[in-house]
């Protein structure tokens, strides 16, 4: 019997290849396929048929002789490398960063020499305990990778939206991350810092009380990742062409204002969506809505650094942008997605010693221990030494060196010389002039294991960050502390815990311990320097005081039914979209609703696909009927119930009120709710949908 067969021959292929043509008036036809590039293997032989192996007989033993079925499972078989053993979930994107000024006197790095200059950048955000498929609203640290294609090298600024760490020493940075991890013997929790093994270390670990503070706050669930901040967390050196240092921060500031969720609504998207950030991203640049950052960074010399009240050397400390003023000197600007996932996002190796001549490092020895971390992960990660020949962590300005062969090499170089010094006046040579030069700090002392006395205060800063929230800002602090612990299974580490909060607010603590059902509060906990209460409050550190100051850049969502007032909702999407906001539809079927005037509107969402916690404020455009319909679906009354929990702006007709009322929730209730019965309700709707959320709310319904 013959081994070959084809397709054609194929007794039980029933469907053919089937592709999508648009028709005259824009509708989709299915068409049968019989032409395209012919499918081939990895080495170039076309491949007759890719639906069965190659057999004797009918019925028979499949042959190792497959070379075709071989090659395919092997390489599947190889698909995935290791993910990050931390930031292993993240979404990258394209664009670039724009210098606003010269900042020559400061620093010598290429990309801040000349104003109005575009460097390509490559930015990728993350979660950070979660593993590659956990959801994106995990309460969490976000990473901020920004990758600067610069003319003299890549420079990695590797950092997080929070501008502090939990540690201050890379040495504990594994135990830092087993703890938070999934618990070995039962491998949960994913994704989450829930759970005894987190807290069991937190609280003996007194240093990690102020970055506590930031991830039990809002920050730890945001919006998106275009309505976030960046942080370079350590203090870095700019270096200038005379070799003088000063000492840098570095902050990204979201054009588009500050926004976070709360925690009843992230427990919720997390069902609803859990690629909420990814898709987040992915709409806004396709939509051509580029989210934009500004870089500023504080400036500071050695003299402020010695008069500073903590180290600056410490990352578990911020400098108050009050007291060094953040200048803006660039903007950053996503405008590209990758063309694929894998080749870009997954395989981009940000590192924190990719650094370029004018940028420096500090002794902070957080940021020392990371300098050998990431080289070698992406050892593992990556395969071998060859990474940077991956495009996305290649440089995109010349460079020349003397580095050979390796797993996967693929530049490789030609001729004769390999080496320097070389007699045949062939290959690069350094540069003393233009070449990275270090910071020439003089160092001296003995080789001693031990944490400077400057960086013993660990609750002053934690104190000062609780100070300078909003009130709803402080009781999502407090239920964030009360929902984690609550979870914890071993009560010593509960109250070791309250015991570390009563050194950063008694209130705090109380509150804590109260809902821990706590019989009575414990000691605090012993510090190394009493916490200092004379710490002025910052505003740059609330959310809400750093909110937008329009709505553009949100979502409104808006419920429909049949026959609901066409003209009404033409008014309202004309008004959002002016606004810069984008409306998505929810319908009570796929497709959409026929309008009370014959028009059709288009549904984007089912009401159950489309939940009111997708949104950042809602409309209920109803007709008596429709609405009366819906108050009997519970997705329905959800959609309005959570929207009002999560102090949400509603606008609705008159004809919806019986669905709020359904809903539990009184159309009177504060000036959230918006009656769209007057004329200029739409305008106040918008106008009210700039503060984002109406907090006032947040009281009565405890959330
Ligand atoms: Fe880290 C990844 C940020 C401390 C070791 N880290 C990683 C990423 C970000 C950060 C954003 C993801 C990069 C990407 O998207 O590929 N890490 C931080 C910040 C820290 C920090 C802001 C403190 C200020 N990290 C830190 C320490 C160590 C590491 C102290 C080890 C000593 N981090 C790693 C790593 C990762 C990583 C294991 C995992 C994957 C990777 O590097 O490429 O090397």
């Amino acid at each position: 019997m013959a081994k070959t067969s084809s397709r054609s021959q194929d007794k039980s292929a029933m469907i053919h290849d089937q592709k999508l043509e648009r028709g005259e008036g824009g509708e989709l036809h299915q068409i049968a396929v019989s032409d395209g590039p012919v499918l081939t293997t990895a080495q170039g032989a076309p491949v007759s048929d890719d639906h069965n192996t190659l057999k004797v007989g009918e019925r028979g033993p499949t042959l190792i002789e497959d070379f075709h079925f071989r090659e395919k499972i092997f390489h599947f078989d190889h698909e995935r490398i290791p993910e990050r053993v931390v930031h292993a979930r993240g979404y990258g994107a394209h664009g670039y960063f724009e210098t606003y000024e010269s900042l020559a006197k400061y620093t010598r790095a290429d990309i801040f020499q000349r104003a109005g200059e575009k460097t390509p950048a490559f930015v990728r955000f993350s979660t950070v305990a979660g593993s590659k498929g956990s959801f994106d609203l995990a309460r969490d640290v976000r990473g901020f990778a920004v990758k600067l294609y610069t003319q003299e090298g890549n420079w990695d600024i590797v950092g997080n939206n929070m501008p502090v760490f939990f540690i201050q020493d890379a040495i504990r940075f594994p135990d830092m991350v087993h703890a938070v991890k999934e618990e070995p013997d039962r491998a949960f929790p994913q994704a989450q810092s829930a759970h005894d093994n987190f807290w069991d270390f937190i609280s003996l670990t007194p240093e990690s009380m102020h970055m506590i503070m930031w991830i039990m706050s809002d920050r730890a669930i945001p919006r998106s990742f275009r309505f976030m901040e960046g942080f370079g967390v350590h203090t870095f050196r700019f270096v200038n062409a005379k070799d003088e240092s000063t000492f840098v921060k570095f902050h990204w500031k979201p054009k588009f204002g500050l926004q976070s969720v709360v925690w009843n609504e992230a427990v919720k998207i997390n069902g609803a969506d859990p690629d909420f950030h990814r898709r987040d991203l992915w709409q806004a640049i396709q939509a051509g809505n580029f989210p934009e950052w500004e870089l500023r960074v504080q400036l500071f010399d050695q003299d402020f650094a010695d008069s500073f009240d903590f180290d600056v050397l410490d990352a578990t400390k911020i400098i108050p942008e009050e007291i060094v003023e953040p200048i803006p000197v660039g903007r950053l600007v996503l405008d590209r997605m990758p063309d694929n996932f894998f080749a870009e996002t997954e395989q981009v190796a940000f590192m924190t010693q990719n650094v370029p001549p004018g940028v420096d490092f500090s002794n902070d020895p957080l940021l020392q221990g990371r300098n050998f971390s990431y080289l070698d992960t992406q050892l593992k990660r990556l395969g071998g030494p060859n990474f940077t020949h991956i495009p996305i962590n290649a440089p995109k300005c010349p460079f020349h060196h003397l580095q050979q062969d390796g797993h996967m090499a693929m530049r490789n170089p030609v001729g004769r010389v390999n080496y320097e010094p070389n007699s045949f006046g062939e290959g690069p040579r350094e540069s003393p002039h233009r070449g990275f030069r270090s910071f020439a700090e003089a160092e001296d002392g003995p080789k001693v294991r031990l944490r400077a006395e400057s960086f013993a205060d660990h609750y002053s800063q934690a104190r000062q960050f609780f100070n300078s929230q909003t009130p709803p800002e402080q009781r999502h602090i407090a239920m964030a502390l009360t929902f984690e612990l609550s979870k914890v299974e071993t009560p010593v580490i509960r109250e070791r815990m309250v015991s570390h909060l009563l050194n950063i607010d008694v209130g705090l603590a109380e509150t804590v311990a109260d809902k821990l059902g706590l019989k009575q509060l414990p000691k605090a906990a012993d510090a190394a320097v009493a916490p200092r209460d004379d710490l002025e409050p910052s505003p740059a550190l609330s959310i809400i005081e750093n909110g937008p100051d329009s709505f553009a850049g949100r979502k409104v969502g808006v419920l429909i039914s049949p026959r609901a007032d066409a003209a009404l909702f033409k008014r309202l999407r004309a008004a959002i979209e002016k606004e810069g906001a984008v409306m998505e539809v929810v319908a009570p079927k796929v497709g959409g609703v026929e309008a009370a005037d014959g028009s059709w509107i288009e549904g984007r969402y089912m009401i159950d696909g489309g939940p009111s916690v997708l949104f950042d404020a809602v409309a209920l455009v109803l007709s008596e009927e429709g609405a009366q319909r819906l108050t009997d679906e519970a997705a329905a009354r959800d959609f309005v119930a959570d929207a009002f929990a999560h102090c949400k702006f509603i606008a609705f007709t008159p004809a919806a009120v019986s669905l709020l009322r359904k809903a539990g929730v009184d159309p009177d209730a504060d000036e959230g709710m918006i009656n769209l019965d007057d004329p200029k309700a739409i305008t106040r709707f918008i106008e009210s949908c700039r503060k984002l959320r109406l907090w006032s709310r947040e009281m009565a319904v405890k959330l």
